[in-house]
């Protein structure tokens, strides 16, 4: 997150940091952002499941407050059971359409996340949900505080940012027809708030009717905080019927 503030797990309970386990070094090294949906569901970004690793490589981990350290009383661990990319998801034409991934947490004893102070799912927004142009909202996640760092910021920060209309993001000076109809743009009127590499998968939270609703899912850009070249987003009011279907999926009457 490029500008922003630290935050407090308390007020980004549902943020996810995944995990991929590096073989040769063995070890783990942090991939991306997510947000828990669900006690066994965590809703991020496809391009952070690229070349079909398997899921065994991948684990998530809840009520993380910093990367570099591990606060056992707060943080609730997992290992993947299911990756489900979307069936449209299209990195080829310069930017990433339907970048949206649904992961399956690993029970014990029939349970996935506890619900706590610092870990709790958010809402998804209603069928149809629009909010209006300059509508202001939040992004959180692990993920540089400057596009040319060579390193995360390793705290969890949040920072907020303004809907930007679609007729402008697809303008030429911004990003022109790189922009689809799944995506939304946010950014700050002087580019000096924006999610950043690392960040991607996590969440964008915009309150309405006094809740945090899980809007968009940091997704790509051009840099960070550049003029004209806001973060883009994952517009969640596409997939509503998608994330249903996978999440109660064997569940209800038949
Ligand atoms: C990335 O590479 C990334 N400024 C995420 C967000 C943005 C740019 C890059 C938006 O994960």
């Amino acid at each position: 997150i490029v500008g922003g503030e630290r935050a407090a797990l308390e007020s980004q309970p549902w943020i996810a940091a995944i995990f991929q386990y590096n073989h040769r070094m063995k070890r783990d090294f942090f991939s991306c952002g997510g947000s828990l949906i669900d006690s066994c569901w965590v809703l991020t970004a496809a391009h952070c499941f690229p070349d079909y690793f398997p899921r065994n490589d991948f684990s998530v981990i809840l009520g993380k407050s910093a990367l570099n350290e591990t606060d056992a009383h707060k943080e609730q661990r997992f290992q993947v059971e299911r990756i489900v990319l979307h069936p449209e998801y299209d990195d080829s034409n310069d930017s990433y359409n339907n970048d949206i991934a649904l992961l399956k947490l690993k029970s014990t004893a029939g349970k996935c996340a506890l619900e706590t102070n610092y870990v709790r799912p958010v809402c998804l927004p209603p069928e149809g949900l629009s909010l209006k142009d300059g509508w202001q909202c939040e992004i959180a996640g692990y993920g540089k505080e400057k596009y040319s760092h060579w390193y995360y910021s390793q705290k969890l920060k949040e920072a907020t940012i303004e809907l930007i209309s679609q007729e402008t993001c697809k303008t030429e000076d911004y990003y022109g027809s790189k922009i689809t109809d799944n995506m939304l743009c946010a950014g700050h009127p002087q580019w000096k708030v924006d999610s950043c590499k690392g960040d991607s998968g996590g969440p964008m939270v915009c309150e309405k009717d006094n809740r945090m609703i899980l809007y968009g899912i940091i997704s790509w850009g051009d840099g960070c905080g550049k003029k004209n070249k806001p973060g883009v987003y994952t517009r969640v009011t596409r997939y509503n019927t998608w994330i249903q279907q996978n999440v109660n999926q064997g569940v209800g009457p038949s």
